[in-house]
């Protein structure tokens, strides 16, 4: 299995390399992503470490002077190809973006988490290039970004655009999304529609709330000071992976030698795991979003609200656990973990992240098995993985209840983590 699981992600990793990053997949997103770059550097790492640095380097390098790391990183040669592009976002114009173009959104936290594992890979290698000592002040700026920008009294991270959960159409934006009233009706480009299926992406109604979400941050030179932004949300996923995230940079300011700073991010990591109190549901036996602007809690169980099980001494891990093998995430009973509750009326099988299952999500999950003790229950999910991107070209997503492939195909994440728990 892991010959041929090599052999067969390699040639996807291979595919998709752009000579310093990776792209998620050929035809449907032709630029480099944040989070995909960092779980795509994650299976690299067993490839080649050093390809593995250069696609971190890479991300980390489009860092802007405030610290954020930007959600995309474009090859405006495909501006076409994909919106919205290079020339929407116009990040040129905006003082505080970096000297590449890229979007002004950002995505979750998962960057030093792989930039400890890659390290982790070839310590050799690392130290030859200065990996760490690269890579450790950017993770840092872009870590205090998110406290000194993001952060309100809840001590919380807040998102500005659903784009940036990464579940972009997750049922949680829902009600959120149906208060705005401002919208775009004309020229909602949709070059998406041409690599995938309509029934497998996020509706145009939707697309018109992101678009114009987008554009109302861009105008306001992606300024997160901004009170009146229409959207501002917290989203469980996001905020634990932070927290795991600073537990990382715990152990990176280690290797460096700096044990002060290690203390300090152990106790950050602490703070945003006791702020994720705010946002557990007892009654539905899992983490939820807040809307800050409406105050509500968006109380639907989706894969991000399992997430947190990746912190450890988590009060509620046995009742997440709980959740996760019971009737609506269903572990070992369906494919994967679906990204949202198989029981709900907004459940969709086809539907992008209101229900089919997702590699990264699914290696979350399984490294929280692992690292709570779960070895077995982690090894047949890791099991699932490898099988399903292998019979079907590593796919997107899949339907839970079938295992069919949905989205695009060859798609990198998926040939990076089932690689990963292939070895
Ligand atoms: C999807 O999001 C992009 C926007 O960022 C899109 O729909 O066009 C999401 O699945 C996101 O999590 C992922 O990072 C991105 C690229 O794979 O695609």
């Amino acid at each position: 299995m892991t010959a041929t699981m090599r052999a067969a992600a390699t040639r996807v990793l291979e595919r998709n390399w752009r000579g310093t990053y990776t792209v998620p997949a050929g035809g449907l997103y032709p630029h480099q992503w944040s989070w995909d770059s960092a779980f795509i550097a994650v299976g690299l790492r067993h490839i080649s470490p050093r390809r593995a640095q250069i696609e971190l380097d890479s991300l980390l390098s489009a860092q802007w002077h405030d610290g954020r790391l930007p959600q995309i990183v474009f090859n405006r040669e495909r501006d076409d190809d994909y919106s919205p592009g290079g020339d929407f976002w116009r990040s040129e114009t905006i003082p505080e973006s970096s000297a590449v173009s890229t979007a002004g959104l950002v995505q979750p936290p998962n960057h030093a988490l792989a930039v400890l594992l890659v390290h982790e890979a070839d310590p050799a290698e690392s130290r030859r290039r200065r990996f760490l000592q690269r890579a450790y002040p950017r993770l840092v700026a872009w870590h205090h970004y998110l406290r000194s920008r993001r952060t309100g009294p809840s001590g919380l991270a807040r998102i500005v655009h659903p784009w940036e959960s990464g579940m972009d159409n997750s049922p949680y934006w829902d009600a959120p999304l149906a208060a705005m009233t401002e919208t775009i009706v004309d020229d909602v480009p949709r070059p998406d529609l041409q690599h995938a299926d309509a029934s497998h992406r996020p509706s145009n109604a939707e697309y018109g709330k992101y678009l114009y979400l987008a554009g109302r941050y861009r105008d306001h030179d992606c300024d997160d000071l901004d009170a009146l932004s229409p959207y501002q949300l917290e989203d469980p996923a996001f905020n634990a992976l932070w927290a795991r995230s600073e537990l990382a940079l715990a152990d990176i300011a280690a290797v460096l030698g700096d044990d002060a700073s290690a203390a300090e991010h152990r106790e950050n990591a602490e703070q945003i795991a006791h702020a994720l109190e705010s946002l557990w549901d007892e009654g539905l036996g899992c983490f939820v979003a807040r809307d800050l602007l409406s105050g509500r809690l968006q109380r639907f169980r989706t894969v991000s609200g399992l997430v947190p099980l990746l912190l450890p001494d988590l009060a509620h891990t046995d009742a997440l656990l709980q959740t996760l093998r019971g009737e609506h995430f269903a572990l070992g009973q369906v494919a994967l973990v679906p990204s949202h509750d198989l029981t709900a009326p907004t459940f969709d099988t086809a539907r992008y992240w209101r229900g089919p299952s997702w590699f990264n999500t699914a290696w979350l999950v399984a490294e929280a098995l692992d690292e709570r003790g779960h070895g077995s229950e982690a090894r047949a999910l890791a099991e699932q993985m490898s099988s399903l991107a292998l019979t079907h070209d590593f796919p997107e997503y899949v339907d839970p209840h079938t295992g069919a492939p949905r989205g695009t195909l060859d798609f990198s994440w998926t040939a990076a983590l089932s690689l990963d728990l292939s070895i």
